[in-house]
């Protein structure tokens, strides 16, 4: 497939999906969402930022993936007991939600302070009561995702601990993290020189670990925020089986260009379809919710094009 004709993600006509006026409650915005399957349903956590500037997480419900009812109330808003609520006080941000075979749904999220971005996790059985498990960094540090299986015996999460390269790290009880090793940097006079990020929780396939991740390129008229994606492996995901050349989505329509902070489209959530269809959740120009598709051998595909290799510092 030649991508840099053609995108493999197909944008949803309907787009944005969700905007602050779906909101049942006053608010300046919402955008990036952590996303699964729960009873059948696809459900987001929306990041909603309240008029102080301070955000929350907000669930929505669908049954086709596609149009959304918002909750009333918010699901998770920043604590006010400690450990927490010293590294909360500016707001719960960017969730992203993976789903356990035992049935536990773990919610990684940006922790805002004072003291900087760090991370926490929190998790759900049945999304009607929340627990906090713990705080798992230092500031600075954002963009976590876990994977959604042991490895070698060891439950393994992605992060951004250096502001620039995506990062992964193991624990025996997701409280206590360690051997950690940087997994993909930032290439060099590509759209994602700057930084990158998980997007998204990786998604196992038969061909290994697909990784989809937002790269940011600095321009004179701003940062844009672009998404290309990398295959790990099965059993090691510390090897880079291959990574997307070109970018996979890139900021065109309207809503991505313009709001809040132009030019950005931020996944935090990913759906596959029994039929293999995958369903990509972004926050667009930090001002709403939209969801494009794809076919998830196609984006493999797409991430096999180059070996990390050719692109080691
Ligand atoms: C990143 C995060 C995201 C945001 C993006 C673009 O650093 O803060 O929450 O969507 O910038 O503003």
């Amino acid at each position: 497939m030649n991508y840099f004709k053609i995108s493999p993600f197909k944008r949803y006509p309907g787009n944005p999906i969700l905007k602050k006026g779906n909101i049942p409650y006053p608010v300046n915005t919402v955008f990036n969402a952590g996303a699964c399957k729960y009873n059948n349903m696809i459900y987001l956590l929306l990041r909603v930022e309240d008029k102080r500037g301070i955000s929350h997480l907000t669930l929505a419900r669908s049954k086709n993936g596609f149009d959304f009812k918002v909750d009333s109330h918010p699901f998770m808003t920043p604590a006010n007991y400690e450990p927490y609520k010293t590294y909360e006080k500016f707001g719960i941000e960017d969730p992203r939600i993976t789903h356990f075979e035992d049935g536990t749904y773990y919610i990684l999220y940006t922790a805002n302070s004072y003291y900087r971005p760090r991370i926490g996790i929190a998790r759900t059985y049945d999304f009607e009561k929340v627990e906090r498990i713990s705080l798992i960094s230092e500031p600075i540090n954002k963009n976590a995702a876990l994977f959604s299986e042991k490895i070698k015996g060891k439950f393994a999460r992605l992060d951004r601990p250096d502001d620039e390269s995506i990062w992964i790290s193991y624990s025996p009880d997701l409280i206590y993290w360690g051997n950690s090793k940087v997994l993909l940097s930032p290439r060099m006079g590509r759209w994602d020189c700057l930084k990158i990020g998980a997007a998204a929780p990786p998604i196992k396939t038969e061909k290994g670990w697909l990784m989809l991740y937002h790269g940011v390129r600095p321009t004179a008229a701003g940062r844009l925020y672009r998404l290309g994606g990398a295959l790990l492996d099965l059993e090691d995901p510390e090897k880079v089986i291959g990574i997307s050349d070109g970018f996979l989505l890139g900021p065109e329509e309207p809503y991505e260009r313009v709001g809040d902070i132009g030019n950005v489209i931020f996944p935090c959530g990913i759906v596959v379809e029994n039929n293999g269809e995958l369903k990509l959740y972004y926050g667009a120009a930090d001002s709403c919710i939209a969801v494009a598709t794809a076919n998830l051998p196609d984006l493999i595909d797409c991430c096999l094009f180059k070996s990390k290799e050719e692109f080691r510092r």
